[in-house]
């Protein structure tokens, strides 16, 4: 790869800026010299992509597609040139003509086309697949509108849209002559041809055209472009047309014209949870049917080889069960349009669609009415019927053991299609995204199945990308990683082990809590500018960042923030190591109680932060907006890292690895990932509380335990319940009457006054800790030193060889 140097970017920056401006670099806006380095990026990038498909078809390697609904990649342009090796010249080359590296970078806005995890795992597989020369590449859909912008008004969450394309999206190339069509409703005939086989028509059907916009995904430091192809739904050209002379109304026009767009028009907000809306159907669909076609076309014209042979060159996994139509859609194109029969089919697709899990939670588990299937998408109806009969069927011959469950194990079930079903059914593989999780689909959640096709059930513990969640957040932390171990840590994460070996060395100890603190005061500076609080950059910032759910019990963490209130009004004086308590979170918009959550938190930093009897001590932050690039902020300062969900409900989580990753101490319970994390850097390195999995599984079964007795007996929870029973904490007295119910009288489902005393205690614990300050830190470089395990890389390394069976290329 050539180097380039800062100068020979200043040259090219002015360049481009009279190019394509006409203007001198002392006219420039920081969005000008955006775009010009972007499109600077884009003449490295483009060549490399090309070379990267044509190496790829000329060796006919086997490749992966990663469908799914959510990438959630934030911004490019700063990856981008780190990945090519360019960043720090272009650093340089910024400031030297007079601009802030951090203001252009922010002249891009994130690309939030997911919620959350999921997406935002998807996001770090591609950049660890391009990385490691793999062939993968994502399909995903071009949503017009992201996930909504946050914004905080009196304390309550309110959602602006994210018109994220505003501006024109630099790192897209729409590639119209790749379009397919995608057919909805109408009516299927079925034929019988001479040789007796069967032949489907369909007809009348609403037809939609999937254009594809592709994304770059450039490898680190390797050449490597792989693409994540974005599809968007438009109107067929030339139909507009036909219907006028069909003599159909103008404006009717206008209104089919408009719920075409609607298709890719915006990303539903719902986190882990099932909102049942046919447009979504229609969303899902209109991915999985773009992406087979487009892959089928690619694997006809390229190998040359037949269809039986898919299997050989072709692997899809399914990113959770939104893109499980794909499998039914397989199915409709090899038979329908390639005349393969029933047998011959499946056996190829069965062996191509591989399925992750990512949840146990019964609310996002996705099953759709039956009629709402068969109404839009009729033919697809008609194989998950088949699928679901030779299923039952093969159940009730060859398994007499599962006969009574059948109404749990069938496809088709009361009125409802269960998409897990279909998936698992239809996969040669299916995963969990940590141990634990794993074990409970194995166990409890999906245990028939597990009996039925043990070999399909594997584990793969989840990770992140150490290329954008360390080098580039964290380049401070990096530098002096490279400066004690070298940096053969950036290609090969798990070398970062070698920091042990200078865990107790104390002048490196301090190295290290000079970039935390440094970081921390970056931070701090960014709150005071967006909030105007002042926070003590010596306080322990406490950190939890993560969609708002109950599960995820941001609640008990508030609890904890109100009793230390409580505590310090009654004795300002005490000695206590001054606490930040730093919130980020979005809560679906229909999600009630995550709104109170919300409110709840900002009203209490509404107090908190302004009381000037407790001295400074206690500071609570809610940052609004909460995505990507404020992750990449708040992670390099965080010294806790809050993992605090009601054991067995968290899959995984990801947030606990990057922090892990930045030398925050995870204080959490043994819940997803977190139990790894525990079993690498052991109980010293770690502070663990509350329930585990088991103990609330068994309470789940026998009905809860009683919450009230805590309430009656615990004068610390009693007190906070009645703060906000009473509107010590609002305006009104009604103000958190639901949640104070939802407690009380729906028996605390997430354990949340159960798990408050070991919660209160192990903050003490963490309290005393951090006053040692060399301890805290060979217990933070420790994590640092663990946290190789946890990229992405490690991950995908795992998915290559177990499930997909790809090779580098
Ligand atoms: N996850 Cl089902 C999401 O972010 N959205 C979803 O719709 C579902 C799961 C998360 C899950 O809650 C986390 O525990 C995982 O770490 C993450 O997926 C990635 O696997």
């Amino acid at each position: 790869m050539p180097q380039i140097t800062a100068s020979d970017l200043k040259e090219r920056i002015e360049k481009r800026l009279i190019i394509e401006n006409g203007m001198e670099v002392a006219n420039a806006t920081n969005k000008d010299v955006y775009y010009a380095l972007a499109s600077i990026v884009n003449e490295e990038i483009i060549p490399n992509w090309f070379n990267t498909n044509q190496k790829y078809a000329s060796k006919r390697s086997k490749q992966v597609y990663y469908l799914s609904m959510e990438f959630l990649i934030g911004r490019l342009l700063e990856s981008n040139l780190l990945n090519y090796g360019m960043l720090h010249a272009a650093k340089e080359a910024l400031e030297e003509l007079g601009f802030h590296t951090e203001n252009v970078f922010a002249e891009e806005r994130d690309a939030a086309l997911g919620n959350g995890g999921l997406g935002r795992l998807a996001a770090c597989f591609l950049d660890s697949l391009a990385s490691l020369y793999y062939p993968g590449h994502g399909f995903g859909i071009r949503y017009r509108y992201g996930l909504f912008e946050q914004r905080i008004i009196h304390g309550n969450q309110v959602e602006l849209p994210d018109y994220w394309l505003k501006n024109p999206y630099p790192w897209e190339t729409r590639n119209e002559e790749e379009s397919v069509v995608i057919q909805f409703q109408g009516k299927v005939h079925m034929f019988k041809r001479n040789d007796g086989s069967l032949e489907f028509k369909y007809e009348n059907t609403d037809k939609v055209m999937a254009v594809p916009y592709d994304i770059p995904v450039v490898g680190y430091k390797n050449n490597v472009v792989n693409t994540l192809r974005l599809w968007s739904a438009e109107p067929i050209p030339g139909t507009e047309n036909e219907r006028m002379e069909e003599n159909q109304a103008f404006y009717h026009d206008l209104d089919h014209q408009h719920s075409i767009e609607q298709i890719s028009g915006f990303l539903y907000p719902d986190d882990s949870s099932y909102e049942g809306k046919e447009l979504r159907l229609k969303q899902q669909y209109f991915l999985v049917s773009s992406s087979i076609q487009n892959i089928l076309k690619k694997f006809k014209k390229s190998y040359h080889l037949p269809l039986s042979k898919l299997p050989e060159k072709v692997v899809i996994q399914i990113n959770d069960t939104h893109p499980s139509l794909a499998i039914p859609e397989m199915m409709r194109i090899l038979m329908d349009d390639e005349r393969m029969e029933w047998d011959a089919a499946w056996k190829v697709t069965t062996n191509v669609f591989a399925y992750t899990n990512h949840t146990t939670l019964s609310e996002a588990l996705e099953t759709w009415p039956e009629e709402m299937i068969k109404d839009l998408l009729p033919r697809i109806y008609m194989i998950i019927e088949e699928i679901n009969e030779r299923f039952c069927q093969s159940i009730w011959f060859d398994h007499e053991e599962l006969r009574d469950e059948i109404p749990e194990l069938a496809i088709i079930s009361y009125g409802r299609v269960h998409m897990a079903r279909l998936a698992i059914v239809s996969s040669f593989s299916v995963n969990g995204v940590a141990r634990i999780h794993t074990e409970i689909l194995k166990k409890k959640e999906m245990k028939d199945f597990y009996s039925l096709f043990p070999n399909k059930f594997n584990n793969k513990t989840n990770g992140i990308t150490h290329r954008r969640w360390l080098l580039q957040v964290n380049p401070k932390l990096a530098e002096v990683v490279s400066d004690v171990i070298g940096s053969q840590w950036i290609k090969r994460p798990k070398q970062l082990i070698s920091l042990l070996k200078y865990s107790n060395d104390k002048a490196l100890l301090e190295q290290f809590d000079q970039v935390k603190h440094e970081n921390k005061k970056l931070l701090a500076n960014y709150i005071h500018q967006q909030t105007g609080i002042l926070i003590d950059d010596q306080s322990i910032f406490d950190v939890q960042i993560k969609r708002l759910h109950e599960y995820k019990r941001q609640l008990l963490n508030i609890f904890h923030v109100i009793y230390l209130y409580n505590e310090l009004k009654e004795n300002p004086n005490q000695d206590m190591t001054p606490r930040t308590f730093i919130f980020g979170a979005k809560a679906a918009p229909s999600y009630y109680l995550a709104k109170e959550v919300i409110k709840l938190i900002n009203t209490v930093a509404s107090i908190v932060n302004y009381d000037t009897s407790i001295q400074g001590k206690l500071k609570v932050i809610f940052l609004e907006n909460y995505n990507v690039s404020l992750a990449e902020r708040i992670i390099p300062a965080a010294d806790i890292s809050e993992q605090i969900s009601t054991a067995s409900k968290e899959a995984s989580g990801t947030g606990n690895m990057k922090m892990m990753m930045n030398g925050a101490l995870t204080l959490g319970t043994l819940d997803g990932a977190n139990i790894e994390i525990r079993d690498l850097v052991g109980d010293d390195n770690i502070f663990i509380f509350g329930l585990t999995a088991d103990e609330v599984l068994e309470y789940y079964q026998n009905g809860g335990y009683n919450a009230r007795d805590i309430y009656h007996t615990d004068d610390r929870v009693k007190r906070i319940l009645d703060q906000l029973n009473q509107g010590a904490f609002g305006v009104h007295d009604i103000e958190f009457k639901d949640i104070f119910y939802n407690i009380l009288y729906h028996n605390d489902p997430y354990f949340v006054l159960k798990d408050f005393e070991p919660y209160l205690e192990t903050h003490e614990l963490v309290e005393r800790a951090y006053r040692d300050r060399l301890t805290w830190m060979n217990m933070s470089v420790t994590n640092i030193a663990y946290s190789g395990k946890f990229s992405s890389d490690q991950t995908i390394r795992e998915y290559a060889s177990d499930i997909w069976k790809i090779k580098q290329v």
